[in-house]
């Protein structure tokens, strides 16, 4: 076993069920990342389209090599074990002025997967501060288990159906993740977290990476896909997913727009919207 967090470390993960700030990458290197976005954006006249927000270690190779850096593997490895599994990826833009923001919610209310194992890296590329729309954590709240959630499908709200936990959140308690470029904040499936609007003039970019292990199966849906990352799979719960070649090259846009759709089915389940077109509303 690897190990590049401290005991201390790990047990304040175990109590609080986040971690930061960790550096995994150099602020020059998150600066080269986000210029591989930034040039991709203005190549392709305008942010990344909605749907490849979800599952973007698909189309976009930098993000599926992001997902095997040795520094945060090591980690994960720390707190899930030595076998590991991305099921999604996520980008996280807010722009200057764009409103959005993110509900008080926890990853495992729409996520469908049967074990707890289950982390979240979040990479900053840019800063991310109070101002322009950090995360905000509650520390200890992922010991209660999924609470309940209701969908508020605000037009601003960044998560697929604005879902948002119907108990008061008591925000005094509340903890602010910031961190600068190249920095990540790790937090647990349970976590009670929020984030608000981008008050300043430059952009907050993130890249967050859900890490579970091959012992996790989907309850939503007959088919789910993962990437092995590190270690074995012994239990076959995932399908293989393609490693992109270049961006947005069409094989991969074809096997991402099926993998989408399974994505758009389990976030949405219960409600009258499904498939990728939900995933793509806002
Ligand atoms: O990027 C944000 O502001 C929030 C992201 C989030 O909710 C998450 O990564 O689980």
């Amino acid at each position: 076993m690897t190990i590049s967090l401290t005991t201390k470390e790990v047990q304040a993960y175990r109590k609080d069920g986040l971690l930061f700030p960790k550096t995994v990458l150099t602020p020059r290197q998150a600066s080269e990342y986000l210029k591989v976005l930034e040039d991709y954006e203005k190549e392709s006249g305008g942010p990344v389209r909605d749907e490849y927000r979800y599952k973007c270690h698909l189309v976009f190779p930098w993000i599926n090599e992001l997902m095997r850096n040795e520094t945060i593997l090591d980690m994960v490895e720390d707190l899930i074990g030595p076998n590991i599994m991305v099921w999604t990826s996520h980008l996280y833009p807010k722009e200057p002025g764009d409103q959005k923001f993110i509900s008080w919610h926890q990853d495992s209310s729409h996520w469908g997967l049967e074990t707890d194992n289950i982390l979240t890296v979040w990479i900053a590329l840019t800063s991310a501060t109070r101002q322009n729309g950090c995360m905000q954590m509650l520390p200890g709240s992922q010991t209660t288990g999924t609470v309940e959630h209701h969908d508020t499908w605000g037009e601003k709200n960044m998560l697929t159906r604005g879902q948002t936990i119907s108990k008061k959140i008591d925000e005094e308690r509340a903890v602010w993740v910031e961190i600068q470029p190249g920095e990540a904040s790790i937090h647990h499936l349970f976590m009670w977290h929020a984030s608000p609007p981008n008050n300043t003039n430059q952009r907050r970019v993130a890249v967050a990476l859900r890490y579970i292990t091959p012992k996790a199966r989907q309850t939503r849906t007959d088919r789910d896909f993962a990437t092995l990352v590190r270690g074995k799979d012994e239990y076959g719960h995932f399908e293989t997913e393609m490693i992109p070649k270049v961006t947005m090259d069409p094989e991969a846009i074809t096997h991402h727009q099926e993998i989408a759709a399974i994505q758009g089915a389990i976030y949405l389940k219960g409600t009258d919207k499904e498939g990728i077109e939900g995933l793509t509303d806002r």
